[in-house]
Formats: structure tokens, C-alpha cells, sequence
């Protein structure tokens, strides 16, 4: 690949992330656990502190030089973040602390208004718990069913199952954009098209989409779009819900307290446009700032870019694991229906012993079930060994995992 640009030369580009520039039981650390959150950049980290050192005060209320300024920056990045996602209307945009948060507004705030006995939300099995855990707080309150979208052998969702899942009583389709446990890149423009058929909304879940490739909301074709920012090089207790706004507008608030009211009186309150509406009490102002600067800094590196790096080292690892042998590796086999997630296993070794053995060599993965026991019960097993690739990641990072992945071999024997 050629590099034009100073931030792909991949040396440069890691040099600009402080935590990966340090050693881990004296090897130089090799961060495979992205897909759980990512490094940030230094570019991110100065937007962070120039808030704090130059500008901090509280947004919207001061009449003052610094909340004047702090309200621009964190309204700018609100604008941004829209349109980095594709949004027509930033105020369709509203900050939360993530895409757990996200997804408990609309649970809360649109199903605790809209579900009744007996109405369907159709979720997929292979979804984070923050997909499905909402949803079942609110089926309880409201006597609404959730049902599953099934998936294959290779994690892939079964849609041909869709017509006969979307009946007139569902409501609400929520699913993943892009698996955290697999890797799987769900059709969404697909569920939604079918989704419509029947007047049911649609919810996805983009934590693992939005830090990777470019989003459009819009052209999904989605009612509601939640991600985080510390998967994208933002901080943490950043993110957002994308909705639309004829859905916003109607929906009660999710919280009550200041910044989201126009008036309070005695008894009855009436509540502030959207998207402040959403946005009780003092937001992550910092956070939001950072994570506009994350957007400006994926930005410019370019989605195209980052997409084609991860899938060649997507590519790359697969063939290496696939010649060490013994190793199981989870998702879909063909490599446009996946992204840079590898979840797999080692014969009897133990994922929690895998990643304790990386470790040891200063490469960190993530063991578990991932948030995802829907996906672990499907294939039968209680977690996997996960090593999951962003940006800054190389194929001197994958080497080092093979030679680790090698010596757990060595301890365990082959499989
Ligand atoms: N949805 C998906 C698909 C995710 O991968 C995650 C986090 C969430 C929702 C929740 O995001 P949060 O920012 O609100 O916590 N996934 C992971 C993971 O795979 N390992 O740690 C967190």
C-alpha cells in the first residue's frame, strides 16, 4: 500500500499514541484488545486538556468568556459528529456516555411509551448484552416479546428467517451493525428495508461499526444509531444516539433535572427542544470535545485507509493462525462479511490462560465471553480468546501473536 500521508506511515502514525510507546513485563506491548476500547492519540488527549486548562465552564447557562467558549466547542463537535455520521440535523444527535446509554434511552424512553402487551421486539443472537438487557427491562414493564434472529454455523444471521420473524406486532428490530464477539458485518440496510414492510423501527447498535468504516446513517436507513467514543480514540463516557428527529421529538425525556426543561412549575414541567431534551444535568463536555477531535483525527487518516489496513491484517493473521493449526476461529469465513475480530480457540487451553500467557509476553487480548452469551451458547463453549485490530495495529503485532500463540501451544500441546 502506498503512504501518502505522514499518519499511515505506520511507525509515525503509532508514535502519535502515548500508552502503546511503553513495554509490558519488558517486551514492548502489543495492544490486541481494540474491539474493548482503543488508544487514544495525542491530538485527542491535547483537545482534552486544552479544554480543562483553557476554557472549562459550564455549557449553556454562563454569561461569561469561558462558558461562551465551551458552549461553542461543545456544540461544534456535536455538528461534527453528526455529519460524521452521516446525521442531516445535528440536533438529531445526543450526546450519552456511550452506546450502553444509547441504547437504555430509547429502551426506556420510546418502549416504556410505546410497548404494550403482546408487541414484538425483534433482537438477533448474536448481540452485546447492552442489546439485549434494556430491551428485557422493558418487555417486563410493558408485557412486550422479545424474539431472536438466529445465526448460522459461521455466526452469520439467518435472514431468510426474517419474513416470518417481522409480524404486524413488531415494534422495534435492534442489532448489532457489526459484532463484537464474531466479527460479523450484518446486512442493515437489508433487515431494514424488511423492517419497514411491517412498520417496525430500527435500532443498531454501532459500537464496533463507527471507530472502523464510514457510516451513514441515513442510507442505512436505521431510526436510531448509538455508538461510544472511546472505540474511535475518543475518551471514555463519550458517545451518542442518532434518532430521528419526528422520533425525538416525541419521545418523553429519559432523565429529568436541569439543562433538559423550558419551564418547571409545582406540579407540571415542559421540556428544553432536542436534543437537550435528552441531556439532563451537567453533560461530558470535556468528552465531547475530545471526542470531536477523534472524529477530525479518523478523519483524516481516512475510512478507506483504515478499513483496507485492518483487512489486511485481518487477512494476514488468519492465514498465520491457520498455518500454526490447532486453533478454532469463530465468524464468518468470507472477509467481507467480517471485520478485524478474531475470536478463537486452542484446543484445551483455556482463553483466560491464553490471554494470561500473552500477557506475560506484553500482548494484551481480551478473554471471555465478551458480552455476548447468546453468541457463546450458540457454539457451545463459555468464551473465546479474542484479538481484535485498529489503525495502529501491524503485521509485526500479529507476529508477535503467532510466537505467543506458539509457546501456549507448547504448554498445552496440540490440540
Ligand atoms: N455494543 C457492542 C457491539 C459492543 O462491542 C459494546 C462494547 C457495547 C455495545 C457497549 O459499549 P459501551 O461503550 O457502552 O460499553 N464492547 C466491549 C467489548 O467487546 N469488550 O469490552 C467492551
Amino acid at each position: 500500500m502506498p503512504i501518502t500521508s505522514p499518519r499511515l506511515d505506520r511507525t509515525a502514525l503509532r508514535a502519535q499514541f502515548p500508552a502503546l510507546a511503553q513495554e509490558v513485563g519488558g517486551h514492548p506491548l502489543v495492544y490486541l484488545d481494540n474491539a474493548a476500547t482503543s488508544q487514544k492519540p495525542q491530538y485527542v488527549l491535547d483537545a482534552l486538556t486544552a479544554y480543562y486548562e483553557h476554557d472549562n465552564a459550564n455549557v449553556h447557562r454562563g454569561i461569561h468568556e469561558l462558558s461562551r467558549r465551551a458552549t461553542v466547542a461543545f456544540e461544534g463537535a456535536r455538528v461534527k459528529l453528526a455529519k460524521f455520521i452521516g446525521a442531516a440535523d445535528s440536533a438529531e444527535l445526543v450526546w450519552t456516555r456511550g452506546t450502553t446509554e444509547a441504547i437504555n434511552l430509547v429502551a426506556s424512553s420510546w418502549g416504556m411509551d410505546t410497548l404494550g402487551e403482546g408487541d414484538e421486539i425483534l433482537l438477533s443472537s448474536l448481540e452485546h448484552h447492552s442489546n439485549i438487557v434494556p430491551w428485557q427491562l422493558v418487555a417486563r414493564r410493558t408485557g412486550a416479546r422479545i424474539r431472536y434472529i438466529e445465526m448460522d454455523e459461521q455466526g452469520r444471521l439467518i435472514l431468510d428467517d426474517l419474513p416470518e420473524l417481522l409480524t404486524d406486532r413488531t415494534r422495534m428490530v435492534a442489532v448489532s451493525h457489526i459484532s463484537n464477539a464474531l466479527g460479523t458485518v450484518n446486512p442493515i440496510r437489508e433487515i431494514t428495508e424488511q423492517a419497514k414492510k411491517v412498520g417496525a423501527l430500527v435500532l443498531v447498535d454501532g459500537a464496533q461499526a463507527v471507530p472502523h468504516r464510514r457510516v451513514d446513517v441515513q442510507e442505512l436507513g436505521c431510526d436510531f444509531y448509538a455508538f461510544s467514543g472511546h472505540k474511535m480514540c475518543g475518551p471514555t463516557g463519550s458517545g451518542g444516539l442518532w434518532g430521528r428527529r419526528s422520533l425525538l421529538e416525541s419521545m418523553p425525556p429519559y432523565q429529568g433535572g436541569g439543562e433538559m426543561i423550558r419551564t418547571v412549575g409545582r406540579e407540571e414541567s415542559t421540556w428544553a427542544e432536542i436534543p437537550h431534551k435528552f441531556e439532563a444535568g451537567t453533560p461530558n463536555i470535556a468528552g465531547a470535545i475530545a471526542l470531536g477531535a477523534a472524529a477530525d483525527f479518523l478523519d483524516e487518516v481516512g475510512f478507506d485507509r483504515i478499513a483496507e489496513h485492518e483487512r489486511e491484517l485481518l487477512s494476514y493473521a488468519l492465514e498465520r493462525l491457520d498455518d500454526l493449526g490447532g486453533i478454532r476461529v469463530y465468524g464468518p469465513t468470507d472477509l467481507d462479511e467480517r471485520s478485524g475480530v478474531i475470536s478463537f480457540t486452542m484446543g484445551d487451553a483455556h482463553p483466560h490462560d491464553i490471554s494470561t500467557i500473552l500477557d506475560s509476553r506484553g500482548i494484551a487480548i481480551r478473554a471471555g465471553h465478551h458480552c455476548a452469551q447468546l453468541v457463546m451458547q450458540h457454539f457451545g463453549i463459555s468464551a473465546t480468546a479474542r484479538a481484535s485490530f485498529y489503525l495502529y495495529n501491524s503485521t509485526d503485532d500479529v507476529d508477535r501473536l503467532i510466537e505467543g500463540l506458539a509457546s501456549v501451544k507448547e504448554i498445552f500441546g496440540p490440540a
